[in-house]
């Protein structure tokens, strides 16, 4: 297993949408299996293909304290069950240091195919709901500072490209 390099904010190929997954293979096995472990590496709850720089829909989630509840979502699709909105501070680990406050549904359910390519429903809420949605956005290419004012939006990336430039 191997832990993947995460692009940052305002990098350029966050923007790029991903391709469903055709076929679920030992290869998307071996890439779930490194994205798991860069998120735990970070640590994170919540790691999208898109961050590591691979344009398949496919993203893991574990908002467990102690790794124990791995989730896979391949090509998920959300179906929104109460539109009522409740507020969360999220963060990202391709916008590190900084977290806002967005408005999301609060209960969804989502289809998907699991790491054997099996398809499963499931309804969620609270923070993996929070959490899907949000990994879901990185799959269309979008970020959560995308919901945030345009002046906050633009201090953050000011910030990120001043360290990103100090590190390079
Ligand atoms: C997405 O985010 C999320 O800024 C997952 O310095 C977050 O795992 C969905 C992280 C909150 C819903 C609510 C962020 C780690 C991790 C940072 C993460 C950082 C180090 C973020
Ligand atoms: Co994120």
């Amino acid at each position: 297993m191997a832990v993947l390099d995460i692009l940052e904010f305002p990098d350029p190929r966050l923007r790029t949408r991903a391709a469903p997954v055709e076929t679920v293979t030992d290869a998307t096995r071996a890439l779930i299996d490194d994205m798991f472990a860069t998120m735990y590496a970070a640590p994170g709850i919540g790691l999208a293909a898109t961050q590591v720089n691979v344009h398949q829909r496919l993203l893991v989630i574990d908002i467990s304290e102690d790794h124990s509840e791995p989730l896979v979502f391949i090509n998920p699709e959300i179906t929104v069950l109460d539109p009522a909105l409740g507020e969360y501070d999220e963060g990202c680990l391709s916008v590190p240091g900084f977290y806002e406050t967005v408005e999301r549904p609060q209960q969804i359910s989502v289809t998907a195919l699991d790491r054997n390519g099996e398809p499963f429903d499931r309804e969620l809420q609270g923070l993996l709901a929070i959490c899907l949605q949000h990994e879901v956005d990185h799959l269309d290419g979008k970020l959560f500072v995308d919901y945030i004012s345009p002046l906050k939006r633009q201090r953050i990336r000011r910030k990120l490209e001043k360290e990103q430039r100090r590190q390079a």
